[in-house]
């Protein structure tokens, strides 16, 4: 018998387009259920330095809502990697290319893919594209 997979996938999700969609669907192709990291905006304002256009309930709620999302949780760390991917009982971490061969440490816990990025979108380029539209 089949064992169904548990895929999980991280991501701030800020400004929700296209890319992140065919991501998590095809993130969820590889199994039954599909948990999904959404950080914080504390995380983010460390990592990028500003706070994300949209706050985390409101991003975690965005994802959740999803046909292809089975449960969300916070990603508070990013050093936090390996114990979300235990915790939640993970087969395969799911990133994005631009995250190519960064969580390969992880794959002595779980198998870990990458997929191509959806090309010519991202949140930065669709903040960048409305505030020289309306300025
Ligand atoms: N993505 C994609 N195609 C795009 C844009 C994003 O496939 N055109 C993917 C990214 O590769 C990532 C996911 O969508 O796997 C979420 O992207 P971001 O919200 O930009 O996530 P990021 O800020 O990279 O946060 O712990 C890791 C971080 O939480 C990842």
């Amino acid at each position: 018998m089949e064992v169904l997979k548990r895929i999980i996938t991280f991501g701030t999700f800020d400004v929700f387009h296209i890319g992140h969609v065919n991501i998590l669907e095809r993130a969820k192709e590889l199994g039954a259920y599909l948990v999904v990291g959404v950080s914080s905006d504390a995380l983010n304002i460390s990592k990028k330095g500003r706070p994300p256009i949209y706050n985390q309930d409101d991003r975690m709620k965005i994802v959740e809502s999803l046909h292809c999302v089975d449960e969300v949780f916070l990603e508070e760390s990013l050093e936090l990697k390996g114990q979300y991917i235990r915790q939640y009982d993970a087969d395969i971490l799911v990133m994005g290319n631009d995250w190519e061969g960064k969580f390969d440490c992880f794959s002595n816990i779980c198998k870990v893919q990458y997929f191509s990025r959806t090309e010519g979108i991202s949140t930065s380029k669709i903040i960048k594209q409305v505030a020289l539209d309306f300025s």
